[in-house]
Formats: structure tokens, C-alpha cells, sequence
């Protein structure tokens, strides 16, 4: 049987999750291997890329969260078959990865110089970023983002969105979603409310 290790930081949400959900979706057992940041610094020289989530199919190692969650999605049926559904499935995959760099850049940032770069960041980039995923959301029918169902590209919306209303963000609003692309909002209550995104929560309590 093949075994599947996947190693992320120990936190319910960024790269990673989508991953765990759809492989809890796909009722296939994997390691869910938590590390803390302390351990990723001893290990990141020796992973590819120097980067976390790593996905090990029978102990050889795979990068990249999107390929990883289109990977596992494919099998969970979270991943569209039909071409046209994918690629809009993909775009919005791709413009979570670019938003969620644009933000991390902004880490190790103090004072004020952390609040020039977040406001510049909210007027700017996140601002184009909300109302361009908005539309992805438009164009999939105002539920989903592809397929007219739950995929990958709604779980990695999820995380997002809750990312930005936490307030773990300083000088991010936590109203800003709400503000800009109010229909992400019902999007999160509507993927939260997905079975599959319940059992999940409910196996890990
Ligand atoms: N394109 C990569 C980016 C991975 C990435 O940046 N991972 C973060 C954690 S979410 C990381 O390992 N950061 C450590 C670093 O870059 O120093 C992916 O999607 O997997």
C-alpha cells in the first residue's frame, strides 16, 4: 500500500490544509506530520527548495502546494476532469500562491515600516487581489470557484479569507473582505458548512 507522509507547520490552515482535507475527503491515511517552526529551521537546508508543505509518496519527496493539492484532490474528487474547469480551478490556486507571497514578504517587518508596507499592500496589490477573486467566484456561478462544486480551489480560498478577517495581520482591517468582495464571506460560511470540510474539523477535535 503506498504510505504518505506530509510535513507542515502544526497549524490548521496555510499551504497545507487543502492537502489534509482532500486526503480525509479521499479516505486515504496519511502521516500528518507537524512540525514547529523551531524544527522546520534545522530541517528546511535539507528539503527541496528549503520550503514546507513536503508530500512523501512512499518516502520520495514532493513539493509545490498546488501540484500537491491538485495531486491529492484529483483522487478525493475535489479536482475538475473537464479542461476548461480545471484552469479556472488553477487560476484560482495560482492567485492565492501570489497574494499569500506578497503578504509574506511583509513578515520581519517592525513598527512603522510594518504599517507602510501592510497599508501600501491594502490599497495596492490585496485591494486588485479581492475584487479579481471575486470575479473567479462570479464567473464559477457565485458558489464555487470551479465545477459548481466544492475543489481544492475553495479550500485554498478558505484558508485566505480567514487568514485576512483574523486580525492576525496588523494593519490589515479585518472588515477588508467584507469591504471589497462580500461574496467571499458567504463563500466561507458555504465551504465551513461543506461536509467534507466537517468531517475533517470533526475528526481532528
Ligand atoms: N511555492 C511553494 C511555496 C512554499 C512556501 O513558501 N512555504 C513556506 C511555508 S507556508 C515556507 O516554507 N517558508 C519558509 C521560507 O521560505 O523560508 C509551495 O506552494 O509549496
Amino acid at each position: 500500500m503506498t504510505t504518505y507522509r506530509l510535513t507542515y507547520f502544526d497549524v490548521d490552515g496555510g499551504r497545507a490544509e487543502p492537502i489534509r482535507i482532500a486526503f480525509h475527503a479521499a479516505g486515504i491515511d496519511f502521516e500528518d506530520n507537524r512540525i514547529s517552526f523551531a524544527e522546520f529551521q534545522e530541517m528546511r537546508k535539507d528539503m527541496r527548495f528549503n520550503c514546507v508543505p513536503v508530500l512523501e509518496i512512499d518516502g520520495a519527496a514532493v513539493t509545490q502546494s498546488n501540484a500537491v493539492s491538485r495531486y491529492v484532490g484529483n483522487m478525493a474528487g475535489l479536482y475538475p476532469h473537464d479542461d476548461l474547469q480545471a484552469l479556472y480551478c488553477d487560476e484560482a490556486l495560482g492567485a492565492i500562491e501570489d497574494v499569500s507571497h506578497s503578504i509574506v514578504r511583509t513578515f520581519g517587518l517592525e513598527g512603522e515600516e510594518l504599517r507602510v508596507a501592510r497599508e501600501t499592500l491594502v490599497d495596492g496589490w490585496l485591494s486588485v487581489f479581492l475584487r479579481g477573486l471575486g470575479e473567479l467566484l462570479a464567473r464559477g456561478g457565485g458558489e464555487y470557484f470551479a465545477d459548481s462544486r466544492l475543489t481544492v480551489a475553495d479550500l485554498k480560498v478558505l484558508g485566505l479569507t480567514r487568514w485576512l478577517r483574523s486580525g492576525m495581520l496588523d494593519h490589515v482591517p479585518t472588515d477588508l473582505v467584507q469591504r471589497l468582495a462580500p461574496e467571499l464571506i458567504e463563500h466561507q460560511q458555504r465551504i465551513e458548512s461543506d461536509p467534507h470540510v466537517v468531517a475533517y474539523y470533526a475528526s481532528r477535535s
